[in-house]
């Protein structure tokens, strides 16, 4: 009998090519006649565009072509989660610029380095208007897209109070929280290659929705495009979205018949890549002396930047998860989500989901602590009870399972809060560097749309190979293991006799895509689905092959045996001929849509310590209880785990996109933007609970994120736990040693504290 393989911690099988320098990424795609493009970007945030002198640029040695507005369509671009219409979006930037890398014009040339030389003759003349960098400012201010009327993308309001009506609680606290705009950092910037091919073009790129990337292609552009991702180096979100470098490049290609490749560069991705998070919350939490909170209203000030694309949905994603783990009996959630001249906002990895979690854990503690009380008793008080689930909370999410009290009671005794607690006073009374314990509770929700739905089809070829080809597109995430893992579970063959074969439109004829955690339980149930259909299909064809009825037989190692006579069977590769012999059909697929979207959960707990001298913050221990339902492969979700929590660090403690007022990027390069590095880390200690999604077959709900949701709340939480005695009460991320020294200072009257 052969063992299970789903479940198991199965070592992944691309590791070896990625890890070894054999991975192939859209740079190491060298066709003949390749030429390269180069962008000419805006350097002021917002002006218009009187004239674009390209002149010199064309006559420039090694130039092939620069095109400009005049050379590409103006696109209907749909703001994504709105109602409100498609903003005309320029390619290429035509009377206005509305924020800094805007793209203005394009070189093309023999050469790289023709290109960038070139790029520097284009002569973009821009008179600058005053540029809204705020989204408190430009609420009011002039509408950057003057057919808006307004910057206001989106003003909202869900919940089951008015705000007017009289507060009478015992405790009432407000605060304003802020996350902080981030830039999703992947090890590979964007990058794009246009390959003429019939009447046509196939776009090699880095992306995580090939499909959607090539149907929103076709919408714009008057030929045929195919859609190819090739190994990529990260998205988190970013790569999830159309950018007009991608139909310029594809455009540029066409009309030149040559291979036009664009890599974008670093600065060009801190830039103009896209931006997450921008958000401001204030939170007015009130409820009885006890700590039984009765009443939370959140208010969301969010930035979509200077176009309202993707960006424009996270504020949504926020209230669907703000009544997070508790049993609020009034909540109402108040959202304006605003145009700014900055860099497009987009998901970024949690996308709306950590910034949710932050605004209420934050308020969670201060309510606590006005309350006199322990934030983790505060916590356990108001959990929604578990024989309540599946529950609809007040802001319309439909929370399917799990099991939130033993979540907080695992994360507890994992960080061994009473040995920390200790300490803590040991400290407080004997003086030196003071600790904090704090918590981040979550639910968030994985899946995106719940119409949205996962495309598979398996076949097995007549080698005995398993060919499973999926709409997913994995960035790193493994899912040339994890899916094979259930295909191979399905068919009892080992995990190297299956191929999972992504990201390619010609060859995968409809697919979704990966973003909010959704391949595993969507993609990976459609697998799940379609082998299933397979095998029984076969099984079919061995019994018939056997003279044994379809139940007698099981199927191990690859081969289909009469149940208890082991002599007596049939290996895989017999039966899809013996099929094939027949006309059947040695494939199945389907699009697959559970119909609902799954929330997993966690609880992340962190141990810090302040330098008082310094401000510096040091991590001393950080541990996650996450529940994501079934798991297919333990390992690959550690692994997920340990990069978000690192993201989520990098929230709490370092990062930060910052404009100045002119809109002028001051974090353009990885010398101002400053990512965490492995030795500001602990050793990440993680522990899983298991609760199955009611929705999928598989019982899977989402991995990919859940770090980077509770540990911002729980590494700040910690830090205010160390300075509460303080006199420190509100900080703001990222937690950088200025900022900590600062409000220490201020808490003691400019006295040392
Ligand atoms: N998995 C599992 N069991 C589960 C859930 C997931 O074994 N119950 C496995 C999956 O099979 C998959 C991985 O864990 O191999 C992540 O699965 P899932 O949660 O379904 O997320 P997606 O594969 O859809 O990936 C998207 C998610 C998001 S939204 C971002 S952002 C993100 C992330 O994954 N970006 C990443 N993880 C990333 N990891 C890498 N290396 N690079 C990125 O850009």
């Amino acid at each position: 009998m052969n063992q299970r393989i789903l479940g198991r911690s199965v070592v992944r099988k691309e590791d070896e090519r990625l890890v070894t320098g054999r991975g192939r990424y859209v740079g190491d795609i060298h066709p003949e006649g390749l030429l390269h493009a180069r962008f000419v970007r805006s350097d002021v945030a917002h002006g218009s565009v009187t004239s674009v002198d390209v002149d010199a640029a064309r006559e420039a040695p090694g130039v092939v072509a620069v095109l400009t507005a005049e050379d590409v369509p103006l696109v209907p671009l749909p703001v994504d989660g709105t109602d409100l219409p498609p903003v005309p979006r320029p390619l290429l930037a035509g009377d206005r610029v509305r924020h800094v890398g805007e793209p203005v014009a394009v070189v093309i040339g023999e050469t790289e380095q023709a290109a960038f030389d070139a790029a520097e003759l284009v002569w973009p003349d821009i008179d600058p208007l005053p540029p809204l960098v705020e989204p408190d400012q430009a609420a009011s201010g002039e509408p950057i897209h003057t057919e808006f009327g307004s910057n206001v993308v989106e003003r909202s309001s869900v919940g089951n109070f008015d705000p007017d009506q009289p507060w009478e609680f015992e405790v009432d606290v407000t605060l304003t929280v802020r996350n902080q705009r981030l830039a999703p950092v992947p090890i590979e910037p964007l990058a794009a290659l246009g390959v003429p091919e019939g009447e046509g073009v196939t776009l090699y790129v880095t992306h995580q929705a090939a499909h959607r990337l090539r149907d929103a292609l076709s919408r714009i552009l008057p030929f045929p495009v195919e859609v190819v991702v090739p190994d990529v180096g990260g998205g988190f979100g970013m790569k999830g979205r159309f950018f007009p470098e991608y139909a310029v490049v594809a455009l540029a290609a066409h009309r030149l018949g040559r291979p036009v490749r664009w890599l974008q560069t670093r600065r060009e991705s801190m830039v103009c890549g896209t931006h997450g998070r921008d958000m401001v919350h204030t939170v007015r939490i009130a409820g009885d002396r006890d700590g039984r909170i009765r009443r939370v209203w959140i208010s969301i000030l969010a930035s979509t930047g200077a176009y309202p694309h993707t960006g424009a949905q996270v504020p949504r994603y926020t209230r669907l998860v703000s009544q997070e783990m508790y049993d609020v009996p009034e909540l109402r959630v108040d959202i304006q989500t605003v145009l700014t001249n900055t860099a497009p906002t987009a998901p970024y990895r949690g996308a709306g989901r950590p910034e949710a979690a932050y605004a209420m854990e934050r308020a969670v503690d201060r309510f606590a602590r006005a309350c006199g009380l322990d934030p983790i008793d505060v916590r356990r008080k108001n959990l929604i009870d578990t024989h309540r689930l599946p529950l609809t909370t007040i802001v319309g999410a439909r929370y399917d399972s799990g099991d939130y009290r033993k979540a907080v009671d695992a994360a507890v005794r994992l960080i061994d809060l009473d040995r920390w607690r200790s300490e803590q006073r040991r400290r407080r009374e004997e003086g030196g560097n003071p600790i904090g314990i704090g918590l981040g509770a979550f639910v968030e929700r994985a899946g995106g749309p719940p119409e949205s739905g996962e495309y598979a089809r398996v076949q097995i070829d007549e080698d005995g190979t398993v060919r499973v080809f999926s709409g997913a597109v994995s960035n790193g995430q493994g899912h040339e293991t994890a899916f094979a893992q259930v295909a191979a579970e399905v068919f009892s063959v080992p995990i190297d006799r299956v191929e999972v074969i992504e990201g390619d439109t010609r060859v995968v004829p409809r697919g979704w895509g990966s973003m909010a955690s959704r391949s595993a339980q969507i993609g990976g149930s459609a697998i799940l689905r379609v082998s299933t259909r397979l095998r029984d299909r076969l099984r079919e064809v061995a019994a018939a092959m056997l003279e044994a009825s379809p139940s007698d037989l099981e199927l191990s190692d690859g081969r289909f045996v009469v149940a208890g006579v082991p002599s007596a069977g049939v290996d895989l590769e017999e039966v899809i001929a013996r099929a094939k012999a027949e006309g059947l059909e040695t494939w199945e697929e389907e699009f697959y849509s559970p119909g609902a979207q799954t929330f997993p959960y966690g609880v992340h707990a962190a141990v810090v310590e302040v330098e008082l001298d310094t401000g510096e913050v040091r991590l001393l221990d950080m541990v996650a209880v996450d529940d994501c339902g079934t798991v297919i492969n333990p390992m690959i979700v550690e692994g997920q785990t340990h990069g978000s929590l690192a993201q989520g660090i990098g929230q709490a403690l370092f990062e930060q996109v910052q404009y100045d007022d002119q809109g002028q990027l001051r974090t353009a390069t990885l010398m101002d933007y400053a990512l965490p590095h492995s030795t500001d880390l602990p050793f990440f200690r993680t522990a899983r609970l298991e609760t199955p999604a009611p929705s999928n077959p598989l019982g899977a709900k989402g991995a990919g994120e859940g770090g980077c949701i509770g540990a911002p709340p729980a590494v700040v939480n910690a830090v205010l736990d160390a300075l509460w005695p303080y006199g420190v009460e509100h900080l703001d991320m990222p937690l950088r040693p200025a900022v900590v020294w600062e409000a220490l200072q201020r808490a003691s009257g400019g006295q040392e504290a």
